[in-house]
């Protein structure tokens, strides 16, 4: 039987009581997702999960993109991303940073990711407690706590996201190739509205981050800088964020319109961490 357990924190809950190498009923699927929408993060401890039956689960979602890096992508299956520091062969087997600063998966693309699945192969360790724990924020809570003012301010405006400026911030850690013209060209900056609705439970959520939003379009460069500063420091306030410690087995679903993330690299070689996630297709955003 389903059941769901609160973290306590603003947002986040784990759900015992399910074996996901198994197909599921649709009832014990509807309550899963009724949780990821009530909670915004999920998690289920001690999954045994092959790279196929991670797919599968995350396909009762949705369609599954395959990531624009494809050179860190598990080899044979293009819907499996690795973030992982682990050299094989003198190769990274996955991407190394990713997600150092606050952001929401795929904010630019014209259809940002509806969420994202990330399964825990290896946790690096240090005297017996885990590293490289996760940080969420809620984008409702977030949203709803802002000063009536700001609110104000933020209707009907839009902002641009662009990942070229995500890539190149990460980039200055030493670790990532610069992209092709190709990927390049596949990923234009793009405008989103700065409040989103969430197309499931018609929450509005902020959504604009540090990692890639560049500008609030409509007013001018340091009056954008002033709303975008602000709105960065308030989505990390303690109150809105929910810290995610990880255990080997763990698969943790976040939503990516109700909130961002930002992984703590606080560990290093021989510690190894090797995560892998799947990626929900979403929709174009709306106010
Ligand atoms: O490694 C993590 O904890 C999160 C990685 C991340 O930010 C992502 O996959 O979008």
């Amino acid at each position: 039987m389903v059941s769901v357990r609160p973290s306590g924190a603003a947002l986040g809950a784990e759900i015992s009581g399910v074996d996901l190498s198994r197909e599921l009923d649709e009832r014990s699927f509807e309550e899963i997702r009724k949780a990821l929408h009530e909670h915004e993060v999920i998690f289920f401890r001690n999954q045994k999960l092959t790279p196929e039956q991670h797919i599968a689960f995350s396909r009762r979602f949705g369609a599954l993109e395959h990531h624009v890096r494809q050179d860190r992508c598990r080899p044979g299956y293009p819907e499996i991303f690795v973030v992982s520091n682990v050299i094989e062969n003198g190769k990274p087997i996955g991407s190394q940073d990713a997600g150092y600063f606050w952001h929401s998966d795929l904010c630019y693309a014209e259809k940002p990711s509806l969420g994202s699945l990330l399964y825990a192969r290896e946790v690096p360790m240090k005297d017996g407690t885990p590293l490289g724990d996760t940080l969420f924020s809620s984008m409702t809570k977030a949203y709803v706590t802002l000063p009536e003012a700001t609110r104000q301010n933020l209707a009907g405006r839009k902002a641009v996201n662009s990942y070229l400026h995500g890539y190149s911030r990460e980039r200055k850690s030493g670790t990532r190739p610069e992209l092709t013209p190709e990927q390049k060209k596949k990923t234009p900056d793009i405008e989103h509205p700065a409040v989103r609705t969430h197309p499931e439970t018609g929450r509005k959520c902020l959504f604009v981050n540090e990692g890639y939003t560049t500008r609030i379009v409509g007013i001018d460069a340091a009056q954008s800088d002033a709303v975008l500063a602000e709105l960065f420091t308030h989505l990390k306030k303690d109150e809105l964020v929910y810290r995610h410690r990880w255990q080997v087995g763990d698969l943790l679903f976040w939503d990516n319109c109700a909130t961002q993330h930002r992984a703590i690299g606080d560990y290093e070689l021989p510690q190894r961490r090797l995560m892998e996630r799947t990626t929900v297709c979403g929709t174009v955003p709306y106010e």
